[in-house]
């Protein structure tokens, strides 16, 4: 039987299912397996965020089953129904977006399988879901974004006609970063009538969307002082598009990204990118600590914020040496 198992499951890792391979008949021998779906490969966060899950899980003796979504909601539901199926004894996630999730919800509740959100919340009614979420405070990072361009506004209004020009690349449509750091950077710009959001659309997050969206504001407004990108990578595909226009980014158009990764900071300590709101994807130690404690039926808290920064060019040039990822 296990050499069939291990047979079938190398042919489905193959042909890259998402069900996770093994079974974990509720282990009894006091280990832990914790079931994750990850959202994609889309951004180098995203990179950073699954290799510190992956490691931590190791280092945490955590036997961890993972899928990779695409970025599509219906495969998430698929491997959290999966793992319900094989009955791990933990369920964590990155919601793609914030909404469709109560209905498999409800599935893992009623297989008595606790679930522990990361990165992104879930905009549902009923708490009793989820155990926790662990992540970021997004608007307070759109809030931080925002209140640097209030206090940089003069030197931001780069075409000198009075008017600062803000064109935005959003995150991925109806995914809490995306919500939430459109509306704390509204909130902090609304101080100064001068800074106005011209043009905004989503580039989901990566490199190639930052860039396609950029080139089509380019052709469309002719007057940009600013670019507003929800991520590092769009925020990088942007600067492809403005130097084939022919412009230097940094200067003559601004540009303000979050998560600080390492290729945002490199190009911030170039001075191409002029501020970077971090985001930490680091979350893997915290995740692992609370699957512990929830195994062993201990309380933790219902929400777990991550500590997290912010770079001018000067201090990217000071971080760059240290950073992981
Ligand atoms: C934020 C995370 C976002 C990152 C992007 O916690 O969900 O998704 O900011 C990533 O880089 O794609
Ligand atoms: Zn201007």
């Amino acid at each position: 039987m296990k050499k069939t198992l291990i047979a079938l499951c190398a042919l489905a890792v193959g042909g890259m299912s998402l069900s996770a391979c093994g079974s974990s008949e509720g282990a009894d021998d006091g280990s832990i397996t914790m079931g994750f779906a990850q959202v994609g490969a889309e951004s180098g966060w995203r990179t950073a965020n699954t290799t510190s899950i992956q490691e931590s899980a190791k280092e945490a003796g955590i036997d961890l089953k993972f899928s990779d979504a695409q970025q599509k909601q219906e495969n998430q539901i698929k491997s959290i129904r999966s793992y319900i199926q094989q009955k791990v004894d933990v369920i964590a996630f990155s919601p793609v977006v914030e909404t469709g999730w109560d209905a498999v919800l409800q599935e893992a509740k009623r297989a008595k399988i606790p679930v522990v959100l990361t990165d992104r919340a879930v905009d549902t009614e009923d708490t009793s879901l989820y155990v926790t979420f662990i992540g970021s405070d997004f608007v307070e990072e759109g809030e931080k974004a925002g209140q640097w361009l209030v206090d940089n506004a003069d030197a931001s209004d780069v075409d000198k006609d009075g008017a600062i020009n803000v064109v935005e690349l959003q995150g991925t449509t109806g995914s809490a970063p995306a919500i939430d750091r459109k509306k704390g950077f509204e909130d902090k710009i609304s101080a100064d009538s001068k800074i106005k959001i011209t043009a905004s659309q989503t580039g989901d997050f990566t490199r190639d969307g930052g860039k396609q969206v950029m080139e089509a504001f380019l052709q469309s407004n002719p007057k940009i002082d600013v670019v507003y990108a929800h991520n590092d990578d769009m925020g990088l595909g942007a600067i492809e598009a403005i130097k084939a226009a022919g412009k230097k980014p940094g200067t003559d158009i601004k540009i303000i990204t979050v998560d600080a990764v390492k290729d945002g900071m490199t190009a911030l300590a170039a001075g191409e990118i002029n501020y970077i709101v971090e985001c930490s994807p680091l979350l893997g130690p915290q995740l692992m600590d609370v699957a512990k404690k929830v195994a062993a039926g201990e309380e933790v808290p219902d929400r777990i914020v991550t500590e997290e920064t912010t770079f001018t060019p000067e201090q990217a040039a000071e971080a760059l040496p240290d950073r992981k990822y």
